[in-house]
């Protein structure tokens, strides 16, 4: 087992937190307005939403904007419920807005009359937004990536310690 010494560590820890902030700073959450003009409604084609969101890529955080006039409603189902249209109760207003906070797969259905078998269901895949692991052999690859953020800490911490005690009197 190779030996880790205290500098390294804490470099490669630094670099792990640096790249906790990045990811928040970056990373900004997106509204989707489900089926854009249309709306979340009874489409001309079964296959519509699932064609609306194939251009899209979810992650963790982006919301979902279900907005309809009429009768409909939203209702987040297992993928059982979602390819047999089962009627759960589950229903949010216009406009609804849901959050995505978990990855994976999230299914959505209107439970009035025969809407989601009309084609008024979605389906998507959300992806995570969290970094894999970095491990400590490309550590040094992260933290000459980060260095833009890692510079001023660096700076900042310098200047607690050293420079602004010397100009103080
Ligand atoms: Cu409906």
């Amino acid at each position: 087992m190779k030996m880790v010494t205290r500098a390294n560590l804490t470099a490669w820890l630094i670099a792990m937190i640096a790249a906790g902030f990045i990811e928040v700073d970056t990373v900004a959450a997106a509204t989707y307005m489900v089926g854009d003009g249309l709306g979340w409604t009874v489409p001309s084609n079964v296959s519509y939403y699932q064609s609306w969101a194939a251009s899209k890529t979810f992650m963790v955080g982006d919301k979902l904007s279900f907005n309809w006039t009429g009768t409909h409603n939203v209702a987040e189902v297992s993928k059982a419920e979602y390819d047999n249209c089962t009627k759960v109760v589950s229903i949010l207003g216009s406009p609804g807005d849901i959050q995505l906070l978990k990855g994976g797969s999230h299914y959505y259905i209107c439970t009035v009359d025969s809407h989601c078998q009309l084609g008024q269901k979605l389906s998507i895949t959300v992806g995570s937004s969290t970094a894999a692991p970095t491990s400590p052999s490309n550590s040094a690859s992260s933290t000459a990536f980060h260095s833009s953020v890692l510079v001023p800490a660096f700076i900042t911490i310098a200047c607690l310690n050293l420079l602004c005690h010397n100009t103080r009197h």
